[in-house]
């Protein structure tokens, strides 16, 4: 059994979404990332980021002095789940470095990009245009990017749907607040809306669906935006 600890964001989605996918049994254990959670030494132990996802698996590969085996970082995450199945990663070398090779843009490129375009646009105390601007229109390359490799290809990384489609596919959901409009980009929508209908991506979106509270209470800005974030731990 997988332990999973997350949080009803696009990066914990993606780890959501992977699971159901798989099949593999897993238990999801709320990390408030609002509350602070993600500042417990617990928790810290086994992502010292201080961010979620991460993941335990006491079926995993043993450490030399037997800690049980843990990841953080939603793409090592994707790529590990994917080699203990042998499922969402294709094996021939090609299809396999395609895969990673878009799994890399989104973990280097989407979601750090648009993570900032919903900041200065939804969470920033007040509206600054220059930022709001250069990351929207990063964005808005961003998803030409996409759109132009699915006007060739039916997924990301060729004709199979793989965890490059399943890292990118939560931080296109809200499209809304990025400044984006789906229709000028038809290729992503088409994409977007196939994997929206998969049964196991609408478990997974629904995971802790029910915990989220909006990000917008001074508490959870200073957990996320303020001092508590930069504290030396
Ligand atoms: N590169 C990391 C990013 C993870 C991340 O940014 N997680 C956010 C939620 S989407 C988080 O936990 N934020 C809490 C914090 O920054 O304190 C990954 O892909 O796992």
């Amino acid at each position: 059994m997988i332990d999973v600890y997350s949080w009803p964001t696009p990066n914990g989605h993606k780890v959501h979404i992977m699971l159901e996918e798989t099949g593999l049994a897993y238990t999801v254990h709320p990390v408030d990332i609002g509350a602070g959670d993600q500042f417990t030494p617990a928790f810290l132990a086994i992502s010292p980021n201080n961010k979620i996802p991460a993941v335990v698996d006491p079926d995993g590969p043993r450490s030399a002095d037997g800690t049980p085996f843990s990841l953080f970082e939603s793409g090592a995450i994707l790529q590990y789940l994917a080699e203990k199945t042998g499922q969402f990663m294709p094996t021939d070398p090609a299809g396999r470095y395609a895969t990673l090779q878009w799994l890399m843009f989104q973990m280097g490129g989407v979601g750090p990009m648009l993570g900032q375009t919903h900041h200065f646009r939804v969470y920033a105390p007040q509206p600054i245009e220059y930022a709001i601007n250069r990351y929207t229109n990063e964005t808005r390359r961003l998803y030409g990017v996409m759109d132009a490799q699915l006007d060739k290809h039916r997924f990301l990384a060729g004709d199979a749907y793989t965890i490059a489609d399943i890292a990118t596919f939560p931080w296109t959901r809200s499209w809304q607040n990025q400044g984006v409009e789906l229709d000028a980009f038809p290729n992503v929508k088409r994409w977007h809306e196939e994997i929206a209908a998969r049964p196991a991506v609408q478990r997974g979106v629904a995971v802790l669906a029910n915990a989220r509270k909006p990000l917008m209470d001074d508490k959870a800005k200073e957990m996320l935006f303020g001092a508590t974030q930069y504290t030396k731990r």
